[in-house]
């Protein structure tokens, strides 16, 4: 990305290329709460767009306060009403909390039936809760990389709780749910086959299992599905607790709650929460260390000898391996 190129460039004493004021105010009015400035900033980190850079630059001193709660789970599950209710009961001890929707149906993201939609917006109306509804595609880099800085300008902003809801299906799902300190995968009774389908995935990287829609037949036989899945899974110190909520009538959310504040505790106390934040460390730096290096070596061979290579493989006179081995001697 521009990034890593606008780093290199800037010497001491070389104005920037882009107006630095821009995006210092910007930051000075996100700072001091302003959402439609939040808004644009996180547009702006979203798309790493060219003040990205400078705004994290100026952000990440700030970032790593923040609780970062994932919500997964297939469509349909009662992920947005659930993530509803958690905003509003973490903010009843937290001044800020942020609600980022990924997933693509989410009422969040304009995909509602009316009743979400009025349940919304009261939310809205809370000073204190913030909204952000991520596209899921179109993110130079990512959408895995485009949610961790979303999620960084939030924390950097003093956000006290990050809810990130994603739908819990392919493997960029499950990278965009990796920036949470504890996930939670929301399944409902008579999954059936789906239950079988999450198993391959992300069962492995739940730290609480909710059976939501529990006001619905099935919920006890689906709590003991899930049950002796995870018996089969491989250890793990952390004991995964198998949560039956209604998102609708708010039962369940004190045990929910409480789960998920027993994960972070543990999580603190073990170095889990360490480890995956340094996980999420290398993985950003390697990403751009990648384009960096990917970027300079282009020019260094120049286009002319790649696209003589590319051509090559194309019509089979040389293999790739051979290609990149050539490129690389010279
Ligand atoms: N019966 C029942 N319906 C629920 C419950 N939670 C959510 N729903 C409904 O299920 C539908 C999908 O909910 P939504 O929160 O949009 O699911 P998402 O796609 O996982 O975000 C909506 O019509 C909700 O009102 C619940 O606990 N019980
Ligand atoms: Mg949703």
């Amino acid at each position: 990305m521009a990034t890593i190129r606008r780093a290199g460039a800037s010497r001491p004493g070389t104005p920037a290329p882009e107006n630095p004021a821009t995006s210092s105010d910007l930051v000075a009015r996100a700072r001091s709460g302003d959402k439609r400035s939040i808004a644009r900033l996180l547009t702006i980190v979203e798309n790493d767009e060219p003040e990205a850079a400078d705004a994290m630059r100026a952000l990440y001193p700030d970032t790593g306060r923040a609780q970062i709660v994932g919500i997964t789970g297939p469509p349909g599950g009662g992920k947005s009403t659930l993530v509803n209710r958690l905003a509003a009961a973490f903010r009843e001890r937290a001044s800020h909390v942020a609600i980022v929707a990924v997933d693509p149906s989410s009422p969040f993201s304009g995909g509602a039936i009316l009743g979400d939609r009025i349940r919304m917006r009261e939310r809205f109306l809370d000073e204190g809760i913030f909204i952000r509804s991520m596209a899921s595609r179109g993110h130079t880099g990512g959408l895995a990389r485009a949610t961790v800085r979303v999620v960084n300008v939030l924390d950097a902003l003093g956000t006290d709780v990050v809810l990130v809801e994603t739908v819990g299906v392919g493997q960029e799902e499950v990278d965009v749910i990796r920036v949470a300190d504890t996930v939670c995968l929301v399944t409902v009774p008579g999954l059936g086959d789906d239950i079988q389908a999450i198993k391959a995935g992300i069962l492995e990287i739940a730290d609480v299992l909710v059976v939501n829609k529990a006001d619905r037949p099935g919920a006890d036989e689906t709590a003991r599905d899930l049950a002796q899945m995870l018996s089969l899974a491989k250890d793990r110190p952390w004991k995964t607790p198998i949560i039956r909520t209604s998102a609708q009538t708010g039962e369940g959310l004190p045990q929910l709650l409480d789960a998920i504040a027993k994960h972070r505790s543990w999580s603190l106390s073990s170095g889990e929460h360490e480890d995956r934040r340094r996980a999420a460390a290398r993985a950003e730096v390697e990403a751009l260390l990648r384009e960096a290096l990917l970027r300079e070596l282009e020019g260094r061979v120049g286009a002319a000898r790649l696209n003589a290579a590319v051509a090559r493989v194309a019509e089979r006179s040389i293999d790739p391996y051979a290609a990149v081995e050539e490129l690389l001697r010279r």
